[in-house]
């Protein structure tokens, strides 16, 4: 029977296996030549040692709902959008992620789990663009980064991105946070929020700023004190009112393509990750055709 050690292992399928960073449960094909291939299964729990990404929200910065404070304060908190999301590589964006606040996206919240720095603009690159296809994504101006540790719900630090009033508007933004010593990520965390004034989330053009939204916004005219999920206060003031028509009138025809951004994980961060972050506990494999622990099982992380 021939016998297999860490090393001969399909480094895809290894790869693949950390994919999720906690627990594994992998089939493995042998990638040497000279057996034959087979199959078996590990199973174990991998302990994540470095920063990670927790949540990334919509903040309707210079709001009525942040007191119309144009900087970064908690009370900020108040004003993170409660029914959005960032669209993250590999799903197909809604309206969900989508922002139509009139002052375009000027603030976002990144929630991280022990940040062993303090990330700054160097360590943030963002893009804009409205396809599937990342290279004709152009560069877009560079938030200015404030972080206030330990001040989440459970003692996350919070990294808030803001951007002037109107700087990041009617597009796709995605937003990378690199994986370097400031931020302590294993690789980047990618995600995109898209910016479409006035665009009420109507179930036929979700991401499409037409006369549709024009109509229900008009005939939704005036209405006082609504909540931050209001779709059609499109200046996040509190009041569905002329101004709002205004934004949205002004803002037709923008048309957000509902993207589906790859998803792409460079190897060589994996590598780090790998060899810098995961300490894993593995059961060993009941087959006699792999080395046990003792004699290198799990011992060294691939070179990808
Ligand atoms: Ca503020
Ligand atoms: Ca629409
Ligand atoms: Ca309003």
């Amino acid at each position: 029977m021939p016998v297999l050690c860490f090393e001969q292992l399909e480094r895809r399928e290894l790869l693949a296996a950390f994919s999720d960073l906690r627990t594994a449960t992998v089939v493995i094909e042998s990638n040497d030549p000279d057996t034959p291939v087979f199959t078996f299964a590990i199973q174990g729990t991998a302990t994540w040692d470095g920063a990670e990404v927790l949540g990334r929200k919509i903040v309707y910065g210079n709001s009525v709902w942040d007191g119309y404070t144009p900087g970064v304060t908690l009370d900020d908190l108040a004003a993170v959008a409660p029914d959005k999301a960032a669209l993250l590589p590999g799903e197909t964006a809604s309206f969900q992620n989508i922002s139509s606040y009139t002052r375009g996206l000027n603030e976002l919240l990144v929630i991280v789990d022990e940040l062993p720095g303090t990330p700054t603009a160097a360590d943030v690159v963002c893009r804009v663009g409205n396809q599937d296809d990342l290279s004709g994504w152009t560069a877009a101006p560079s938030p200015e980064v404030v972080v206030r540790p330990d001040c989440g719900d459970q003692g996350e630090d919070l990294v808030f991105l803001t951007w002037a009033d109107g700087a990041i508007r009617q597009t796709w933004l995605q937003v990378e946070i690199l994986a370097t010593e400031n931020t302590g990520l294993p690789v980047s965390d990618v995600f995109y929020v898209g910016s479409a004034i006035g665009e009420t989330g109507d179930a036929a053009t979700p991401g499409a700023v037409l006369a549709a939204d024009l109509a229900a916004i008009r005939d939704s005219i005036p209405r006082l004190r609504v909540g931050i999920e209001e779709a059609y206060d499109i200046d996040r003031s509190g009041h569905v009112l002329t101004p709002d028509l205004i934004a949205c009138r002004d803002s037709i025809p923008t048309v957000l393509e509902l993207i589906t951004p790859p998803t792409t994980v460079p190897r060589e961060v994996w590598t780090r990750a790998l060899s810098e972050y995961l300490t894993a506990e593995w059961a060993e494999p009941d087959d006699d055709r792999i080395l046990p622990r003792s004699e290198g099982w799990m011992a060294e992380p691939l070179e990808v």
